[in-house]
């Protein structure tokens, strides 16, 4: 089960999992990430595909500064320890986990809120969604994967004039620069968001999840490397039994129907 800072809810194989501290702008704490991770644990046992979506204005405004700053009178928060036990266990689900997720950022990402929206494998906004990097804002560097995921979505040039300038860009410029995918109007945003994911629901998830190994493979290995890792990716998504069915229907004239496996 997973506390009131994250909701849960299934609907058409699709797990929604809500960032719900508004008050704050869904700042993280350490009980919202544990069930975060719970969250994206059961999406992964009982659905499809998740989305990932903030309650009120905000998508999520980052670490809880409010709630670490008894540990500032106290010789100071033990980053290592914040990042290793509380928020690096999320990020890798995320990019481990058996199927695709989609960011649904509503309103302002911050911080490492941006950073979770950056480590799923889609990002939808809303037109009234802003990014902020946050972190040279108050002294500190990238953290939550973003030094890595960034410089791959906008490039190198970029992600250094983002980190370093840590104010807000709007969804629109998001979008141009493409660290979203696609912008919403904000009055159809919560369904049409729901409705993308549906579709991914409904598609190849072992292929969507083999893509995502290998895109995050090939950032980092040779040539040669990558077209061994893709032959064997190959093997496995070509084994699937949604692979032979779609093929058949092609060969039919129909639409397929992927199963998920
Ligand atoms: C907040 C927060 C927040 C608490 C808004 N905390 N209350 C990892 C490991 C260890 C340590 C440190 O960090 C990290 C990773 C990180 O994420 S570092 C980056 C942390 N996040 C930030 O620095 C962002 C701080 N927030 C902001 O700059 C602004 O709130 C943004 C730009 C997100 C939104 O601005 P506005 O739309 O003007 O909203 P607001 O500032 O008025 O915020 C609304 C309320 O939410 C307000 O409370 P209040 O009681 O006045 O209504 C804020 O205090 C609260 N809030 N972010 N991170």
């Amino acid at each position: 089960m997973t506390g009131q800072s994250i909701l849960y809810a299934a609907q058409d194989g699709v797990a929604v999992i809500t960032l719900n501290r508004p008050e704050v702008l869904n700042a993280f704490n350490p009980e919202m990430l544990a069930a975060l991770q719970s969250a994206l644990l059961r999406a992964e046992r009982e659905e499809r595909c998740a989305l990932l979506i903030g309650s009120g204005r905000g998508f999520s405004s980052g670490q809880d500064l409010e709630s670490i700053e008894d540990q500032y009178n106290n010789g100071g928060p033990d980053f290592v320890a914040l990042l290793r036990e509380q928020y690096h266990p999320v990020l890798r689900t995320l990019r481990s986990l058996a199927i695709p997720v989609v960011a649904a950022v509503n309103g302002v990402a911050a911080g490492a809120g941006m950073s979770l929206a950056l480590a799923c494998d889609v990002r939808l906004a809303s037109d009234v969604a802003r990014f902020s990097t946050a972190f040279a804002r108050i002294g500190l560097v990238p953290d939550g994967g973003m030094a890595y995921t960034l410089p791959r979505l906008v490039g190198a040039g970029r992600a250094n004039w983002l980190l370093m300038r840590g104010d807000s860009i709007d969804a629109e410029t998001a979008l141009a620069i493409g660290l979203v995918d696609e912008v919403i109007i904000a009055s159809e945003f919560p369904e049409r968001s729901l409705a993308f994911a549906q579709k991914l629901a409904e598609g190849p998830t072992k292929a969507y999840v083999l893509t995502r190994h290998l895109l995050d493979q090939g950032s980092h290995v040779g040539f040669d490397e990558l077209l061994d890792i893709e032959a064997e990716s190959q093997a496995e998504a070509g084994a699937t039994n949604d692979h032979r069915a779609a093929v058949a229907a092609f060969l039919q004239k129909r639409q397929p129907a992927f199963r998920g496996r």
